[in-house]
């Protein structure tokens, strides 16, 4: 990582901290006097700034360049059937922005007008429809937080600890508010016939994604979205219209949704049947396997987010999810899982979604082997890699949430490690 070239200078922010008071433990550097940031009058104090209007729609200011997508090349054949990764290390809250959050096409990303958009309902309906876009506009609309994380996060760490980074290793995964209509009300608009028990969504991409999704599940809390993050979703999510399917697994969020098929079974399409099943070590597959479960990491420190500030006070942050509900404690263990004490839930905790926590810490400057753990509302506790093993094999790709272990030098560098 060439993160650490585009830092500001370290001088500066000390000089930013002890001006605003903080109380910074004994044996931290002062400011050189006399610091020219304090004492000579900037650029940016004497000069007028950027008028309003110099960028109708604005982007982080250069000084956070570093905070981007980025893929990993070696991974996929071509760029267009791939996946790129959401800095995690560098956000903080729960919120993505949709112009860092992952994208998981396996046809390209398609650019749909609202006026093309078509979505066709049929199958075992009594009266099978099609709605344009203005039409979707007319249902109730409701607004929702959650999750969305690709069944492969993870996958490249089954066989050991591989990728130096957390955006790498987690970073399958965005956090969005939804606002669209539920697919429940559109379901009764055309009508279910008695005999309807499974839906299959459809995307207008070549590729289609096809997956089919149990009735239950549909008529519960999947929502037909519009809006993330309160404007137009973006193409590479979907625009202008996508499912959002709480708490299961990404490849049933299917974008530039354009058909939903309403039958009596599953219609087992590839997505479902050579992708997106999870074989086991003694060569069978899992199949249905749509919930993600409880896991959780740390965002920082972590590879591309280490300590350069030194021992003394230290900030531990990361993320925890879980598709049956919600985040009912998080523990961290900085000695290898010998303790653990629980860290503060940060914000809301809402159910489906990401939760921040933060676990305050006093760093003596000795290596660490920092994790956390995941408890969900059903108690179900995040487990360790050896024990996902035991019971999944090294057969598998989807559905890793083992606990990630960091090992902080003393140096404050961070690696990707796996203890046994
Ligand atoms: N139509 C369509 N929908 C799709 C896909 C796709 O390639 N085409 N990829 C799926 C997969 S595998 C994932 S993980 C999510 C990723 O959503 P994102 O690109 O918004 O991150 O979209 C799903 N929906
Ligand atoms: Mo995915």
């Amino acid at each position: 990582m060439s993160d650490e070239k585009i830092w500001p200078s370290r001088r500066g922010f000390l000089t930013g901290s002890l001006a605003a008071g903080t109380a910074l433990a004994a044996g931290t550097v002062r400011a050189a006097t006399p610091d020219p940031l304090i004492t000579t009058v900037q650029p940016w104090a004497s000069e007028l700034g950027e008028p309003v209007d110099a960028v109708p729609y604005g982007m982080p200011i250069r000084f956070e360049s570093h905070v981007v997508r980025r893929n990993v090349e070696w991974l996929t054949e071509s760029p267009y059937s791939s996946i790129n990764f959401t800095p995690i290390h560098a956000l903080e809250g729960t919120i993505t922005p949709q112009g860092c959050a992952f994208e998981r096409h396996h046809s390209g990303a398609i650019e749909l007008s609202k006026s093309d958009y078509r979505l066709m309902v049929n199958g075992l309906v009594e009266r099978p429809l099609v709605f344009t876009f203005e039409d979707l506009m007319r249902f109730p609309r409701h607004v929702m937080t959650a999750f969305c994380e690709c069944a492969a996060n993870g996958g490249m760490e089954w066989g050991g600890a591989q990728l130096q980074g957390c955006q790498f290793t987690q970073g399958m995964i965005h956090n969005m508010e939804y606002t669209g209509v539920w697919l429940r009300d559109i379901l009764a608009e055309a009508g279910l016939k008695p005999e309807a028990r499974w839906i299959f969504a459809e995307g207008h991409d070549a590729s289609s994604n096809g997956r089919s999704m149990p009735l239950e599940k549909a008529l519960d809390d999947v929502m037909v979205a519009f809006f993330a993050n309160g404007e137009a979703l973006r193409k590479e999510h979907g625009y202008p219209v996508r499912l959002v399917v709480p708490g299961w697994e990404g490849n049933m969020w299917v974008k530039w949704l354009r058909r939903i098929g309403v039958y009596d079974r599953a219609v087992e399409s590839r997505e479902e049947t050579s992708k997106y099943t999870d074989l086991m070590k003694d060569g069978r597959a899992r199949k249905w396997t749509w919930v993600m479960d409880a896991k959780s990491v740390i965002t920082s420190p972590s590879p591309q987010a280490p300590i350069r500030h030194g021992p003394g006070p230290l900030v531990i942050t990361g993320l925890a999810w879980s598709g049956h509900g919600r985040i009912a404690r998080v523990d961290v263990s900085v000695d290898g899982g010998n303790s653990w004490a629980p860290a503060r839930l940060s914000g809301d905790v809402k159910p489906k979604a990401l939760t921040r926590f933060h676990y305050d810490m006093t760093w003596d400057g000795s290596e660490m082997l920092i994790m956390s753990r995941a408890i969900d509302e059903t108690g179900y506790v995040q487990p360790t890699k050896a024990q996902l093993r035991e019971i999944r094999g090294l057969n598998n790709v989807y559905h890793n949430n083992a606990i990630q272990v960091w090992w902080v030098r003393a140096n404050g560098e961070v690696e990707n490690v796996e203890i046994a």
